[in-house]
């Protein structure tokens, strides 16, 4: 099967579940439907298939930890909804469609975002009947937690603004890419071998592949912010620059940001050895993340 099918497939499965899980109606209507609008609004599905594909280069199958990996997108979706606000990064498209609060106004969208955070958690429990182990499904929350909020993405996030039109310098940027994006791409991939029961050599590896393709993921994004065009971005090009963000680009350049991504890449690929046979997945999705035009 060719990687392009796989991510499809696994996409596809994704979206079923939470397609699935929102189904039934949600009072009022509007929160609802702001929430369902983002999350169905074309993502790339990329942190639950990789929770999925991490599982499964343990040796599981992907239909035992759908909940769980799905939950992922809710806090992703989440994320995306509040940078978009104007406190924030004041964005008016995401993925070539207006941004939540364009559509439903302010106090919905974060009320959304909010929804999406929390509902993630009760998500996350579902589907207790999958012989995943209570031991493991604390520890797998706990790390969701961790990398989402103060110890993670929020951390990053608020370093990001903090830093906004200051000297850009190398730490900063650094713990930026790695809490703000970096840490839910890492718990992704971590989520995947805690609920199998990884071995300690699987959850090192895994680790060092979910820290490296996190760093590069968001180190991809800048460098795409300025080479990318508006129509694959779905969104202006160059809104970083000017907003005068702490990118990769602004502290090395593009060629030297561009060999940075590439290392952090070969360091993820070598990382997966540790899988031999079932390691084929991991490698390639690794490899696309660097290649990515959107
Ligand atoms: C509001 C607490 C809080 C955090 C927001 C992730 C984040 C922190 C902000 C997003 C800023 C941003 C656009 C960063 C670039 C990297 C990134 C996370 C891109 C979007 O992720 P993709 O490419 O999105 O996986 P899709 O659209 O495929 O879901």
């Amino acid at each position: 099967m060719e990687l392009k099918q796989y991510l499809n497939e696994m996409k596809a499965n994704v979206e079923a579940y939470i397609r699935e899980y929102f189904e039934p109606k949600i009072d009022p209507p509007t929160l609802h439907e702001a929430m369902k609008y983002s999350l169905f609004a074309g993502g790339k599905r990329i942190r639950p298939v990789l929770c999925i594909t991490a599982y499964e280069a343990c040796g599981g199958n992907y239909k035992d930890i759908l909940p769980q990996a799905s939950a992922i997108e809710l806090i992703h979706t989440y994320s995306l909804i509040h940078d978009d606000l104007p406190a924030m990064d004041d964005d008016d498209l995401r993925r070539g469609k207006p941004t939540n609060h364009k559509v439903y106004g302010e106090a919905m969208a974060i009320l959304a975002g909010d929804g999406l955070l929390t509902e993630a958690f009760l998500m996350f429990t579902k589907n207790l009947d999958n012989n995943i182990q209570d031991k493991l499904l604390i520890e797998a929350i706990r790390e969701l937690a961790a990398c989402a909020g103060l110890y993670g993405m929020v951390a990053g996030q608020a370093m990001d603004i903090i830093a906004e039109g200051k000297t850009p310098q190398k730490e900063t940027v650094e713990f930026i890419h790695k809490h703000k994006t970096g840490a839910l791409l890492k718990a992704s991939v971590m989520i995947g071998g805690i609920l199998f029961g990884a071995s300690q050599q699987q959850r090192v590896a895994l680790h060092t592949y979910g820290r490296n393709i996190g760093l590069a993921f968001q180190v991809v994004d800048d460098i795409l912010d300025i080479v990318g065009t508006t129509e694959e971005l779905g969104k202006p090009k160059g809104s970083d620059y000017a907003k005068m963000k702490m990118t990769y680009p602004a502290v090395y350049g593009i060629e030297e940001s561009k060999q940075i991504a590439a290392k952090f890449i070969k360091e993820a690929v070598q990382a997966a050895d540790v899988f031999e046979q079932r390691s084929g997945w991991l490698k390639q999705i690794a490899n696309y993340l660097l290649e990515r035009t959107n």
